[in-house]
């Protein structure tokens, strides 16, 4: 089944696509994903919509019946590490057997690559993405898992 929260990425995807092509060559620069990041949509990226987006994404892709909470299940499912009930307990703050995305933030915040990424793809360090600084989501990374 489809999580709504994919659902609601697929919807603002044609809805850019849609949007882009009717916008001609001079946009031709922004992607999709582009238009979805930045929630604003003032052309540029900064790393607060960055962090949340990456966090959406990488949350969504735990949480696979998508009802906003990571089950111990639905987190095996994807961390194949030894350890993978550790870092589950971990990020679960309140220990109730559910990750929700506030937890799952806030401890990404600490140890994902996101605000590094962040850094690395800002190529001319102006605390913002541009379209061509940003074409495509970067890989997201937290304990050994990456997707
Ligand atoms: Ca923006
Ligand atoms: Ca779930
Ligand atoms: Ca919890
Ligand atoms: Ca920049």
């Amino acid at each position: 089944m489809m999580s709504s929260v994919t659902l609601r990425y697929l919807v603002f995807s044609s809805l850019a696509i849609v949007l882009m092509s009717c916008a001609g060559v001079e946009r031709s620069s922004i992607t999709p994903v582009f238009q979805i990041v930045d929630v604003n949509g003032d052309g540029k990226i900064v790393r607060e919509e960055f962090s949340q987006d990456m966090k959406k994404f990488a949350f969504s892709k735990f949480d696979k019946d998508g009802d906003k909470v990571i089950t111990e299940e639905e987190w095996l499912g994807v961390d194949h590490d030894p350890e993978a009930t550790k870092h589950f307990k971990s990020i679960d703050k309140n220990q109730d057997k559910n990750i929700t995305f506030f937890e799952f933030a806030d401890y990404a915040d600490k140890a994902s690559n996101i605000d590094k990424t962040f850094t690395t793809i800002d190529r001319n360090g102006d605390g913002n993405l541009a379209p061509n600084e940003f074409q495509a989501r970067p890989t997201f990374k937290i304990f050994s898992i990456r997707f």
